[in-house]
């Protein structure tokens, strides 16, 4: 039952009520019904802390693979929806998020789109993506990036099922109602460099002389998770955890220093055994993929805290504003993606760390 307009000192509630039935035929509506709601003090998100744990849905995704093929599902992919959102194909308010499997020798025919994509590696190995016919061989632990507009297809050589995570910025571009997209007709785009070429050129703190590259997002699609994971092994050697963090990393454009990709924030982070970072709660809304250990997160407060008890493969979302504590039973590594690279090119981002 809706309530009705409220009585004003002016107006009863019946005047206010024969009023917006005159203004809707005109397609106005009061703003002071909705003022606070409209314009909410602290930040409502539609989403719920929510853990996909990999064992629960690994069987059904390798069912799909005998259900349809890469090829005939453009791509196949079981969408992680929040369980408050569902059948609207979001992980949270602002991201999509789906685990894809390909089989040995399938294709995941080549198309492009204006949603920017990354893919982080679950299992598998001897997979590739190609992205403007250069050729990326996907190992766990790695991330890739499918930028805005760029042809990709994905295809498999190995011998055993290879999963990934998709991230997508569709539900900003859907917001923006922005989205193009085409295919390519043949299954791959024609492969132009060798596997390797872009890392190479870009990613070894150097680039060509020449180079006249000046797009939002990296040049480099392919971070490996080697190096990745190399550089956080080394790091860890000086006990310097930041507090609500530990020990986290954000993928960066060398080129320009900005956040690797221009619409989701990307990022790396290790959490020594033990650790119990203080409460921290920001307006980003984040997807976590857990690379290696185990731990909990608490979202909330005392009784009303919701505790998700995460392992390897397993994925979590945590919503924007909702204060959180990261805990690790043993050493964890941690993948996740965010919006903040929006809200802070927006000036909407902000983060409040420890009580209060
Ligand atoms: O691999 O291009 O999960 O276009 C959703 C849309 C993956 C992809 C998804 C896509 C892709």
């Amino acid at each position: 039952m809706t309530s009705g307009p409220a009585k004003t000192s002016k107006a009863s509630g019946a005047e206010l009520a024969g009023f917006y039935d005159r203004i809707g035929d005109h397609n106005l509506a009061p703003l002071w019904e909705v003022i606070h709601k409209l314009v909410a003090r602290t930040p409502v998100t539609k989403a719920v802390p929510h853990l996909w744990r990999y064992e629960a849905l690994r069987p059904y995704l390798i069912e799909s693979g005998s259900l349809i093929t890469a090829k005939e599902a453009e791509r196949r992919v079981l969408v992680l929806e929040n369980p408050a959102l569902r059948g609207l194909s979001q992980v949270v308010d602002t991201l999509y998020a789906g685990l894809q499997l390909i089989l040995p020798g399938e294709v995941a025919p080549a198309h492009r789109h204006t949603p920017s994509a990354l893919r982080f590696i679950i299992e598998g190995t001897q997979a590739f993506t190609a992205v403007d016919g250069e050729k990326t061989y996907m190992d766990p632990g790695d991330f890739v990036i499918t930028p805005n507009w760029a042809w990709h297809d994905h295809g498999h050589e190995g011998d055993a099922p290879m999963i990934w995570l998709d991230g997508l910025d569709l539900p900003i571009v859907h917001f923006l109602a922005a989205t193009f997209a085409e295919t390519y007709g043949d299954d791959q785009f024609p492969t132009n460099t060798p596997p390797g070429y872009t890392l190479a050129r870009y990613g070894n703190n150097m680039r060509p002389v020449t180079d006249k590259y000046d797009q939002l997002v990296s040049p480099i699609f392919s971070y490996p998770y080697t190096r990745t994971r190399e550089a956080l092994a080394l790091m860890e050697k000086t006990q310097d955890w930041d507090p609500a963090f530990g020990l986290k990393m954000e993928f960066l454009n060398p080129l320009s220093g900005a956040p690797a990709m221009p619409t989701m924030s990307t990022f790396m982070q290790l959490l020594p055994k033990g650790f119990t970072s203080m409460p921290y709660q920001a307006t980003e809304h984040a997807v976590y993929s857990v690379v290696e250990g185990s731990g909990r997160v608490a979202v909330g407060e005392g009784e009303a805290a919701t505790v998700l008890a995460w392992g390897p493969k397993d994925h979590f979302a945590i919503p924007g504003w909702c204060k959180h504590r990261l805990e690790a039973d043993e050493e964890a590594v941690l993948f996740s993606f965010s919006d903040q690279v929006v809200q802070q090119k927006l000036g909407l981002w902000r983060e409040r760390r420890g009580q209060g």
